[in-house]
Order: C-alpha cells, then structure tokens, then sequence
C-alpha cells in the first residue's frame, strides 16, 4: 500500500545496492503517469543522481501496471502559446536524458504513448508486458510528436510502419514493437520489473567503463555517417586499453576465472 509519502512523490527510487540496480517509478498514477513538468524535473534530477553515483551501475524506469506513461499532460499544455512552448522550452530539457552515460533500461507495462512512447525510446532498451501498448496518438489532439517521435520511432521500425502509426495515431502491441525492433524483450506483465532488474543487474557485472563507452558508441549509429561512426568506434576501442577493467577482463579470461571490474 503506497505511503503517504509515495503519494507526495512523483520518482520513487528504490535501489538494490547488491546487485548495483537502481529502479525508478514515476508515480502519478491517477493521470497515468502523465508527464508534466514536475515529473520531467524530478525524473531529470533522480537520473543523473544516479549517473553521478558510484554504487549504481545500471538503471530501470519503470510507470506501474495501467501505465508507462499516457503521453505529455494535455491540460498543461492545452491553452499554451506557441509563445509559450518556444519560452519555457519544456522538451530541451529531454537532453538531459540523453547525457545520462549509465544503461537506462525502460520497463513497460500499459501504455507508452506520446510523450510515454518518446520516453521509452529516449531510454536504452525496452523490456515490455505482452499487454503493453505503443503509440504516437498526438495527431488525433491537432500535433504531431514533439519529443524525438518522429524521429527514434522512423529509425527503431523503418518508415513506413512509423508513419502508419504517426499518420493514423494508432497504437501497436508488444508483440508488434519486438517484431519490428522498438523492443528488445517481451515478458508477462507481472515480470516486467523484475526481468528488467535481472537484465541490469546482468549489465551491472560488466566493466562501468566499457558500458559507458559502448553506450556512446551505439548511440553514435544515430548521430554520425557510418565513416565517421567507425572510426570513433575504434578510438573508443583503443582507449579501453588504458583501463584497469581491460587488463582485468582479458586476464580473468585467460586465467579461466571470472573477472571482477573495478570501473578504473
Ligand atoms: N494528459 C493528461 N491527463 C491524462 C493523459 C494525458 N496524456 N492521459 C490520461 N490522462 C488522465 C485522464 O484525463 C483521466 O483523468 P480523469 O480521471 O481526471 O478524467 C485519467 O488519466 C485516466 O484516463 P482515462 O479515463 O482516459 O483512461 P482510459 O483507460 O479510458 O484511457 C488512454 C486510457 C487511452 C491512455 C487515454 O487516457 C488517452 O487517450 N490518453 C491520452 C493519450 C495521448 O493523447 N497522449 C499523447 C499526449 S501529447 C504528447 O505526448 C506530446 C509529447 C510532446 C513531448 C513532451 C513535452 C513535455
């Protein structure tokens, strides 16, 4: 039963220092976790908490059963100027997001739609409940997808189902978004949170410092030309051979023992 406090809370963190995990759940259940700005702010602020903190390797955010997120809040934004969009620029501080360097892994149960769909692919992968549901509703409220929709959602499932979904504001199964690549994992709903743990604390064990460094390199198919992408690829490569974490892994592989990282 939720606290008064978990009631007051829009990210309630819990962390599993064992396993070096910690799971975000946004918290505004009655709204289906409706993102305005407090809860960007708060979600914001707890990721890179987490980034800055040695203990934690690997992050799960998570919405509850009804809902990943049902999209940005409509009634903040309703009677909002284009003016007032342009000023307060609530979808710049997404960026922050992106400059998270720890594996953010999405568990979806529910609904992922609009800003909640955006949300998800913003994260590194998703792991969804077979009775999740994908979508890009904005044109059916006069707008179109604001927060990188247009974009991660083309280049996760191809244009043509992007702009099927974009066009007609329909939404997709689990099923459908693993089949067309949106999701890495399907799993029953009532797994979804702790198969995701599972997945993080799996990536936990890795060197922090090579997943920081792979993060960016994938990433960077997103960015660069492939030329380009390539050649960093490789500089990030060679610069691993100057971790403890290198030594370690290589070794402990040679030696036939499992290797212990340190993140140095
Ligand atoms: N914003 C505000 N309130 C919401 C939202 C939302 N996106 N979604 C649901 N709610 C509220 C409902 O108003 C309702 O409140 P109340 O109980 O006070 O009436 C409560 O949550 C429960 O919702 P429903 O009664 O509608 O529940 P149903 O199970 O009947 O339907 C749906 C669930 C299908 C998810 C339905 O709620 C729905 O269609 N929601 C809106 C989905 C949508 O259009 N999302 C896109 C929003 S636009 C957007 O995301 C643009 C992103 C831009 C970037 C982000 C910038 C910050």
């Amino acid at each position: 039963m939720a606290s008064m406090n978990d009631e007051q809370q829009l990210i309630l963190v819990e962390r599993q220092p064992e396993q070096r995990t910690a799971l975000l759940r946004l918290n505004r259940p009655k709204q289906l976790n409706a993102l305005n700005g407090a809860v960007m702010d708060a979600l914001c602020a707890e990721l890179e908490a987490l980034d800055r903190d040695d203990e934690i390797r690997a992050i799960v955010v998570t919405g509850n059963e009804r809902a990943f997120a049902a999209g940005a809040d409509i009634g903040e934004m309703a009677s909002a100027t284009a003016i007032d969009m342009l000023l307060t620029n609530r979808i710049g501080q997404w960026d922050r997001i992106r400059r998270i360097t720890k594996p953010v892994i999405a568990a979806v149960n529910g609904w992922a739609l609009g800003g909640g769909c955006e949300l998800a692919m913003t994260l590194d992968l998703i792991v969804a409940g077979e009775g999740a549901k994908f979508g890009q509703p904005e044109i059916n409220i006069g707008v179109i997808p604001g927060a990188g929709g247009t974009q991660r959602l083309t280049r996760a499932i191809g244009k043509s189902k992007a702009m099927e979904m974009i066009l007609t504001g329909e939404n997709i199964t689990a099923r459908e978004a693993e089949a067309a690549g949106l999701v890495a994992r399907v799993t029953q709903d009532e797994l979804v949170v702790e198969d995701a743990l599972a997945l993080a604390a799996e990536v936990a064990r890795k060197s922090p410092i090579a997943l920081r460094l792979a993060k960016e390199a994938v990433n960077a198919a997103y960015e660069m030309s492939l030329t380009d992408a390539l050649t960093h690829e490789r500089r990030l490569f060679y610069l691993l051979f100057a971790t403890e974490d290198q030594k370690e892994g290589m070794a402990a592989f040679l030696e036939k023992r499992p290797p212990d990282f340190t993140g140095h």
